[in-house]
């Protein structure tokens, strides 16, 4: 990175303050990541002077506010290299991009006998929306097999797409396991059968350069808020075709072009898809965040985030008692683990003590959970802003909580 640790944690107004007594290790950022200053202070920009509703007012604050607003769609177009900003819907974030993927594409496109293709390490917010489709179509539902490690093999996504497949729909990183899956070896094999590949993107997007025309996927989603950006926001990206032929699933205020008593006709892309007064704040806040990552550089970013987390590993690997949920392999960004005889949330609550933040639970994965046989891990998550000293109150306060516990 072009600017020291210490300089950048500067920008992050939430590490000036002490919990439990000790300076904030947040190490849960696979939830929900820190906002920099820049971001806070775009959204206060916009209430305090530029606050209108967009594409309505034919007034200087609707102009900025529009302005804006369609300013952030094209850093978010820029940012996964679309080819077009009709290509980029704003969402409330992953979990409503991949909702309305499911209705409005998954809906129209699936019937009696064909499938949808998913795995079973499928954050719960990219598998209900295709059991939906499934119960309301009759399509099937097609696991591909995971191997005991958690991870995918190519072979097995081969075997698991077939002539009947309409939709295969994967995350690129593993909430729970931080492995990246070959989304492009998966789109090329998901396209020779017709199908298309919608990718869930909350986990790779804040972490390494996504470029949606290389991975040559047709639905793209995430949230802005795991990306230094506000709650509430997060873009859809589709192919123009794709989208074109897809029907709006909320209807209302600005999506129109014409409305009459019986029928109605939509406006053109991107905003067909956008019913309502958007959040516009959250759009300026996301445009915002996304031109701090890239100052700060998407590979500079990557390779960070993996040197910590193979740091991390490595210490926690000699650790006696803690298990590693997952492969071996390299990880981006974040390590689940157990520790023998201590529930996951105990050991999330007495590294809160220590002023640590990680998080604990089936981290919306039960069926992952379910593979590996635990009904809950514990999880270290890591980003720009974290340090090596971090990762080491980390290993010391998980030494302290084995000791705690043995004693007790
Ligand atoms: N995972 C985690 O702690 P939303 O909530 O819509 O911003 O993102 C949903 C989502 C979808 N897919 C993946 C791979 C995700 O990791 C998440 C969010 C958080 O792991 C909260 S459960």
């Amino acid at each position: 990175m072009s600017i020291s640790l210490n300089e950048l944690r500067s920008i992050f107004p939430i590490f000036n303050q002490q919990i439990n007594g000790n300076p904030l290790v947040y190490l849960d950022n696979a939830a929900t990541t820190q906002k920099p200053l820049q971001v806070i202070e775009a959204i206060q920009h916009y209430y305090e002077w530029d606050n209108a509703n967009v594409h309505r007012g034919i007034h200087t604050l609707g102009s900025r506010a529009t302005d804006a607003y369609e300013k952030a769609r094209y850093k978010v177009a820029r940012f996964l290299q679309a080819s077009s900003v009709q290509e980029i819907i704003f969402t409330r974030g992953t979990t409503s991009g991949l909702n309305l993927i499911a209705s409005g594409y998954g809906q129209a496109v699936c019937g009696i006998g064909d499938e949808i293709v998913i795995s079973a390490m499928e954050h719960h917010s990219n598998l209900l929306p295709w059991q939906q489709v499934a119960q309301a179509t009759g399509a099937s539902l097609t696991y591909i097999p995971l191997q005991s490690d958690g991870t995918l093999a190519i072979q097995d996504v081969e075997k698991a797409i077939t002539s009947r497949t309409k939709v295969v729909s994967m995350s690129h990183v593993s909430n729970v396991l931080g492995t990246v899956n070959p989304v492009k070896e998966i789109a090329a094999i998901a396209h020779k059968h017709g199908a298309v590949l919608v990718v869930d993107g909350a986990q790779s997007a804040p972490h390494i350069r996504v470029d949606v025309q290389d991975l040559d996927c047709d639905f793209y989603v995430f949230s802005g808020h795991k990306m230094c950006g506000p709650t509430g926001i997060g873009a859809l990206y589709g192919k123009k075709d794709h989208l074109e032929q897809m029907h709006p699933i909320e209807f209302g205020g600005e999506m129109i072009d014409d409305v009459g008593l019986y029928e109605s006709s939509w406006r053109e892309l991107p905003w067909k898809f956008e019913a309502g007064t958007p959040n516009i704040a959250g759009a300026i806040g996301l445009g915002t965040a996304i031109d701090f990552l890239e100052e700060i550089g998407l590979e500079q970013i990557e390779a960070h985030d993996r040197y910590l987390t193979q740091y991390a590993l490595q210490q926690m690997n000699e650790i006696d008692g803690i298990t590693i949920i997952g492969p071996e392999c390299e990880r981006l960004g974040l390590i689940t683990f157990t520790i023998d005889l201590i529930h996951p949330h105990d050991v999330a609550t007495v590294l809160d003590t220590f002023g640590i933040a990680i998080r604990a639970g089936h981290h919306c994965c039960q069926p992952l959970m379910r593979h590996f046989e635990v009904s809950a891990t514990a999880r270290a998550s890591f980003y720009l802003y974290n340090t090596e000293n971090d990762v080491d109150r980390l290993i010391e306060a998980l030494l302290q909580t084995q000791t705690f516990f043995k004693s007790s």
